[in-house]
């Protein structure tokens, strides 16, 4: 019996010679959300790891709002998220800095794991939001590592709470300026030693609004980088651009011309133009703003295309 068990012990002493230690497993998280999903934290929580060569990282979802977990490599052309590298990784990948790895869009529930056989300073990007990145710090085995992960799940939990009440607090003061605006969601970036963290609030602030018949609403979008649409009727196949029926105001604000409870009227799009880059074309000016004359009396409800499985939603009811 005792030599049976010597045997065995010598044999699992022997396999693992030949099999190269496996390296930790560290955990972190992908946004957050308050539980009506209107308040979203658009960031890697943390974002910015410490790790070993060899260790890998999984990245679990934690927000409705779609997220990618993506490296590129150096110089590469940022692609569209629903292209990918291109093309997409499921469930876990090898990031070596050779080639790109990037995962679908990704909702609460899901995860990604990614293991890092070198040394390097990995860019961690989400292909979707161009104001959410991260770093992950892959140093030598003999290099001792800054944090455990106790630390890292204390940092996501407290940033995840402390960037939701700021936005609970933003969201206090976004007024539009006139009686007959709406604005278009509240957010900000902000930065830290990893990268950029974006929080958005989902939502049109003032999601009922009366108005006549012959007056014009005017949707604002106050957010840094998100996208909103403002969309009456069948929803469109491709959500950027804007329908045949919306015109472009003198000052650049698109505008359109609602008659009848059954028109569909699709904004495209509603953004500022990206940070101009040194070294780079100038981004033209990306419209912020859209309008919508109403004509008729009606109670006409609205969408949000993109951001509509959140909740954001609207209606604007006309009186004669
Ligand atoms: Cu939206």
């Amino acid at each position: 019996m005792n030599s049976l068990i010597n045997k065995v012990a010598v044999a699992i002493f022997a396999l693992a010679a030949f099999v190269p230690a496996f390296g930790a497993d560290w955990q972190a998280t992908v946004g957050a959300q308050d539980e009506n999903k209107g308040r979203q934290v658009v960031a890697f929580l943390p974002n910015e790891l410490w790790i070993h060569a060899g260790d890998s990282v999984q990245w679990n979802v934690k927000a409705d709002e779609i997220h990618t977990i993506t490296f590129l490599t150096v110089g590469q052309i940022r692609p569209p998220f629903a292209v990918g590298c291109p093309g997409f990784s499921f469930g876990a990948a090898i990031f070596d800095a050779s080639s790109c790895v990037t995962t679908p869009p990704m909702v609460s529930g899901q995860s990604f794991t990614v293991a890092f056989p070198s040394v390097g300073n990995f860019k961690l990007v989400c292909l979707v939001h161009p104001d959410m990145t991260g770093v992950v710090h892959v140093l030598d085995t003999t290099v001792a590592l800054p944090h455990d992960q106790a630390f890292y799940n204390k940092q996501a939990a407290s940033r995840a709470a402390e960037l939701l009440a700021d936005l609970a607090q933003l969201q206090g003061h976004h007024h539009a300026s006139s009686a007959n605006g709406v604005v278009v969601g509240a957010g900000k970036t902000l930065a830290n030693g990893g990268g950029h963290e974006t929080i958005s609030l989902m939502r049109f602030v003032k999601p009922e609004l009366v108005i006549h018949a012959g007056a014009t609403v005017e949707w604002t979008n106050d957010e840094p980088s998100m996208p909103h649409t403002i969309t009456f009727g069948t929803e469109p196949q491709d959500p950027f651009p804007p329908s045949d029926n919306v015109s472009v105001d003198a000052d650049g604000a698109l505008h359109a011309t609602i008659a009848s409870t059954s028109d569909s009227v699709h904004s495209g799009f509603i953004v500022s133009a990206p940070q101009d880059e040194i070294g780079l074309p100038q981004t033209p000016l990306g419209p912020t703003r859209f309008r919508v004359t109403f004509t008729n009396p009606g109670v006409y409800p609205y969408i949000c295309a993109i951001h509509d499985d959140l909740g954001m939603k609207g209606e604007i009811i006309v009186l004669p």
